[in-house]
């Protein structure tokens, strides 16, 4: 396959309202990321992805834009985008920018104009429709909650939201709105940007009676028609489409190189495995062998022209060491170095959501009212009317706030975690004093360590990046262990997903010197057997040999 910049590197996402407040104002900010490249740097980040920055009256932070050229007031002006592109450059660090195409603000211009008469040019910018037999013409209920239809009562028609009211849709059938799309993107290419994460991309397209469909054609044209009017005029852009609910064929239809459209796309499968956030966050049983034969199938079947993107978690979903690893004090450190190495070792492109490499946790809020997030406070309002008890909404509240990947970034142990001199806008986790960037910093044995090792082993080791994928020990239930090929080169990484020991077989010898990276100081071996200690994770180069 033909190799790309980006296939070798890891992309850092960063949601700027809780990474770094550089004036005290309690948001984060765009000279706050500025002041942390250094950091990024250290840790071998070479892409960042911010979530959005435009202008917006923030309903849903930043995902509800009301000015694509303009940047959010509280985190700064343009001229500061700018300046952090500029310092990007100074740090060989390329910059990925959200493009939110399915929906504007009800704030946005084109929005106002919409809504203002039938018969105004922008009317059919967004998706307007007659009542069927008196009522919503589709039964869809929006992602926050209640109909995806909302009522007009200046123009006596319903205009479609598929998140909340404040989100209307933009309509993908009007060609005069998709070009003002392209030419918004042309914008900050031109400025320096070198790639896009298009947001809730499976979404775009609705059908003549207002219908969204998620796997239409339609989608994969508009795509091919936005890649020739942007993405392909330069030649070192990354895009990653969010699809969610992508099966690996759609998921090669969106990323294979022959086809013009994305890179790679985000597809939701593990992240939906336990139930979070799925219909009223009702939770799912899973066992490690669902997880594994997931997380496979994505490794094997998306084949290999197509390319993976691997993430554990985002800014829409809880602390990965919280939900997959296991956040007990005596655990936190050795199971966030065990999905990693687990994740890092796989083929396809690492996310790493900010915080992750520190090892940070989900919080556990004690009020509704210290929650921000928009789907939790109208889950919360939901369930109150229906008559759930308090503590009950609270416990799924807690499980799958997004609001639990949101708290502030935890850079040291002062009054503001280091993230703002003020009050932040959202609650810090209490627990910034011990899990912070400066205390793992000062331990070669920290998380953070762990993270730059794999950074850096990915860009010297073609065999982690180009490698084929072959699962191992495939029925246990507590390891999850694979074997990456290429050429003469062979990785094998093992990791035990519980907190029990246990022994598997191993027929290799293995020397010290063989082990590229682990999180205990030694291996346990006993003739052709391997002792995995709670949350042992090896990443082993096995030359060539099978186990
Ligand atoms: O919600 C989902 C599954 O639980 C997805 O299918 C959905 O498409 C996805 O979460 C969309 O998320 C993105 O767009 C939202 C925004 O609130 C999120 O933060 C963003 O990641 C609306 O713009
Ligand atoms: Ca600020």
């Amino acid at each position: 396959m033909e190799k790309k910049w980006w296939h070798n590197q890891v992309v850092y996402q960063i949601y700027p309202r809780s990474f770094r407040d550089s004036n005290g104002d309690g948001i984060g900010d765009l000279n706050g990321i500025r002041e942390k490249l250094g950091y990024l740097q250290e840790l071998g980040v070479q892409i960042i992805w911010l979530c959005p920055v435009y202008r917006s009256p923030n309903r849903d932070n930043g995902y509800d834009i009301s000015d694509y050229y303009q940047i959010m007031e509280e985190f700064g002006t343009i001229e500061d985008m700018y300046a952090l592109i500029e310092e990007c450059k100074n740090h060989d660090i390329s910059i990925i920018m959200d493009l939110v195409l399915n929906h504007s603000s009800d704030m946005h211009e084109w929005f106002r104009e919409s809504r203002s008469s039938r018969e105004n040019p922008y009317r059919d910018y967004y998706i307007w429709k007659d009542p069927v037999d008196g009522k919503e013409p589709t039964s869809e209920e929006a992602f926050f909650g209640g109909s995806v239809w909302e009522w007009d009562e200046t123009t006596q028609q319903y205009y479609r939201h598929t998140f909340c009211r404040e989100q209307p849709d933009l309509n993908w059938n009007n060609i005069h709105m998709r070009q003002e799309l392209y030419k918004m993107i042309c914008f900050w290419m031109e400025k320096g940007i070198q790639g896009f994460r298009l947001d809730a991309i499976d979404r775009i397209y609705k059908n003549e009676s207002g219908y969204l469909e998620s796997k239409s054609d339609k989608i994969h044209e508009f795509l091919k028609e936005m890649n020739h009017n942007t993405f392909s005029t330069a030649s070192h852009m990354v895009t990653v489409g969010e699809a969610s609910g992508a099966d690996t064929e759609e998921a090669r239809l969106y990323s294979a190189p022959d086809r013009q459209e994305l890179d790679m796309v985000f597809q939701f499968e593990v992240m939906g495995i336990d139930g979070t956030r799925t219909r009223d966050f009702e939770p799912k049983g899973y066992t490690l062998k669902d997880l594994k034969q997931v997380m496979a199938k994505w490794q094997t079947e998306l084949g290999s022209d197509a390319w993976n993107s691997l993430f554990w978690s985002n800014h829409d979903y809880p602390r990965a060491v919280s939900r997959f690893g296991n956040d007990a004090p005596e655990y936190r450190v050795l199971s966030a170095k065990m999905l990693a190495t687990l994740l890092h070792g796989m083929r396809g492109t690492p996310y790493i959501y900010q915080g992750e490499e520190i090892g940070m946790t989900n919080v556990r809020y004690s009020d509704i009212s210290d929650y921000r997030d928009i789907e939790t406070i109208n889950f919360y309002k939901k369930k109150k009317s229906e008559g759930w008890a308090e503590e009950k909404i609270m416990e799924y509240v807690r499980r799958n706030s997004r609001d639990n990947a949101r708290t502030p970034m935890q850079w040291d142990d002062s009054a503001g975690a280091g993230f703002s001199e003020g009050t932040p806008w959202i609650g810090l986790n209490p627990n910034y004093t011990e899990i912070n960037v400066c205390q793992n910093r000062q331990d070669r044995a920290s998380v953070f360590y762990h993270y730059k090792k794999l950074i850096e082993l990915r860009k010297t080791k073609d065999v982690l990046v180009y490698g084929s994928f072959q699962m191992e020990y495939e029925t246990h239930s507590q390891i999850f262990a694979y074997t990456r090929n290429y050429e003469d080169e062979s990785v094998l990484v093992i990791c035990n997903f519980d907190r029990t020991t246990c022994s598997i077989p191993l027929n290799i010898s293995v020397d010290e010197k063989d082990i590229l990276l682990s999180n205990y100081e030694d291996l346990k071996k006993e003739d052709e057997t391997l002792c995995l200690r709670p949350y042992e994770a090896v990443m082993i180069q096995t030359g060539g040999k099978t186990i």
